[in-house]
């Protein structure tokens, strides 16, 4: 990764932005099922209000459409015309086969990398071809089966039935989208995880990005890059008295700027500028920051927090690396909580980001 020039904290954070979303890969899941099986509710829900109704893209066969969810590295391939019965269910069936066929043997930033198969559990219905159709999908992409609109999870009807069948699945997972018959939501957290165990690493950030509802798979993922960035700044420091401040705070920055866009909150630009600039307010250049970055994770009563000479030794810089993304990993995660249900987020983020360090 080329490092962007900009000297000032702030500048330097928002080039890390676009630079981290740049290298988020690609995603793409095929969302089939009949006609009316939940697909569209479910794509909502997953990615957010209006995707599903808003994406209308291309026809690519008769019988599936492509879209990008706006804003993210995430294409969804939505099936339409499969419908019920006879001929017209297997035609088209054949065709979508085929597609995905074609697809899953496309290099890996191309190609299509996880099948939801959704079937309705108020029909009860599952046809011969559809099975044929799961069985294809599952022998070449990793292939989910989604009993939609389940408003018992326990009910053991279609789910044991599809289960005895067999099939080749990753899992066949309950799902209710949305509210029904007085039950709540639930279901999406378990698709999503599912989803991203069975993503090549490429694909899975670009899912895990773009999903709403498993904001726990965005603390593991923000959690395994922090971990990244602190064995990074170990070996930046080996064999040297100590590291610049100056080109740990780059580091760091670029750090928090992978966390921010791994977390996709809607309003993060902004706000977290903001919070950059609140942090190295009163300082000047990058080596400034690290010194009230330093300053506040010694007050939150991480050891070993001191800078002589503009050098950090080895292990400040470690600890310091991990215990601000610590940090900040649990400042977007509520960030993020915050928003999916709802709630005004914290005014005083720096305030608030102090706390959370300690
Ligand atoms: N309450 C509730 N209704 C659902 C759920 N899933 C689907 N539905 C309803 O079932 C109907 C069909 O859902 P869609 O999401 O449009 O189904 P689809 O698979 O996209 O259908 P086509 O685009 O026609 O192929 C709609 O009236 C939805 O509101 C759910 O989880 N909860
Ligand atoms: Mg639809």
């Amino acid at each position: 990764m080329t490092d962007p020039e900009p000297a000032n904290p702030l500048d330097y954070f928002a080039a890390c932005l676009a630079q981290s979303r740049s290298g988020l890969g690609q995603a793409t899941v095929a969302i089939l099922g009949r006609a009316g099986a939940g697909k569209s509710t479910l794509i909502n829900t997953m990615f957010g209000a209006g995707v599903a109704e808003t994406g209308v893209g291309a026809p690519i066969t008769g019988s599936l459409v492509e879209y990008r969810v706006p804003g993210t590295s995430l294409t969804l391939l939505d099936s339409w015309g499969l419908e019920l019965g006879g001929q017209a269910l297997e035609g088209a069936s054949q065709l979508v086969a085929e597609e995905v066929t074609r697809r899953a043997g496309l290099p890996v930033a191309e190609a299509l990398h996880v099948v939801w198969y959704c079937v309705d559990t108020s029909s009860d219905r599952f046809e011969p071809a559809e099975e044929e159709l799961v069985r294809r999908c599952a022998s070449h992409v990793p292939t989910i089966v989604v009993l939609t609109k389940a408003v018992d999870p326990d009910d053991v009807g279609l789910r044991t039935y599809v289960g005895g069948l067999g099939l080749p699945v990753e899992a066949v997972l309950p799902v209710l989208a949305e509210a029904r018959l007085g039950r709540q939501p639930y279901g999406i957290e378990a698709l999503a995880a599912t989803t991203a165990s069975v993503l090549p690493e490429a694909a899975r950030r670009a899912f895990v990005v773009a999903q709403r509802h498993a904001i726990e798979q965005q603390v593991v993922e923000a959690r395994g890059a922090v971990e990244r960035r602190a064995l990074a700044a170990a070996q930046l420091a080996i064999g040297t008295r100590g590291l610049d401040a100056d080109r740990l705070a780059r580091h760091q920055l670029r750090m928090l700027a992978e966390i921010t866009v791994l977390f996709s909150l809607s309003v993060p630009d902004v706000a977290l500028k903001s919070l950059v600039t609140g942090i190295s307010r009163g300082t000047s250049g990058l080596a400034g920051l690290v010194a009230r970055l330093l300053e506040l994770l010694d007050e939150a009563g991480v050891p070993g927090m001191e800078i002589a000479d503009r050098l950090v030794t080895g292990a400040a810089a470690v600890a310091s690396t991990r215990a601000l993304g610590e940090g900040f990993v649990r400042l977007c995660r509520e960030l993020a909580v915050r928003e999916a249900e709802g709630r005004p987020l914290p005014t005083d983020l720096l305030a608030f980001f102090r706390e959370t360090l300690r």
